[in-house]
């Protein structure tokens, strides 16, 4: 699998992904410090929302295949700056969270993906698992096992 390491604002949904994405028992944790396992790399939001603390993701990525950056859709407004994306040498994905939320916009979340630079956009609710898959056949690379 290629290796994802996601970023996002605090509680945007990194750690609830990471747990659909490894197939584990979904329960809230909060994110203290960049938790590199085998596929994903989870961090804390707080890297995202805080400049000096943002040169750590940047170093991070470089050890990941692809960078995936969350929105919910509850979010009210984007911390992405348009075509913030060219900054980084990697892939990098958009991924909508919180899908399922009654005041949520998931499609003005996914504008701003877009407007950030994101190509691919994926859509999931993670306690549900919704959308999950997608990505994981996103990560899929040759010889790997098939999703299920
Ligand atoms: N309804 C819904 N709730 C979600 C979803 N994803 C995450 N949550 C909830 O949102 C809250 C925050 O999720 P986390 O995964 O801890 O968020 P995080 O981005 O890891 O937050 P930090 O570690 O603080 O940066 C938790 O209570 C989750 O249960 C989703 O897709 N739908
Ligand atoms: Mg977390």
């Amino acid at each position: 699998m290629k290796k994802i390491i996601l970023m996002g604002r605090v509680a945007s949904g990194k750690t609830t992904l990471t747990q659909a994405l490894r197939g584990e028992a979904i329960h809230y944790h909060k994110t203290q410090y960049i938790q590199h396992t085998d596929v994903v790399i989870d961090t804390p939001g707080e890297y995202a929302e805080t400049q000096h603390l943002g040169r750590a993701l940047a170093l991070y990525s470089y050890e990941a295949d692809v960078v995936g950056l969350l929105l919910s859709a509850t979010e009210p407004y984007s911390l992405y700056p348009p075509c913030c994306t060219t900054a980084c040498n990697r892939v990098v994905i958009g991924i909508v969270t919180h899908t399922d939320a009654p005041d949520g916009n998931p499609q003005r979340a996914e504008n701003w993906l877009r407007l950030a630079g994101c190509r691919t956009i994926f859509h999931v609710n993670s306690l549900t698992g919704e959308g999950v898959k997608d990505i994981l056949n996103f990560l899929r690379e040759p010889g790997d096992p098939p999703v299920e």
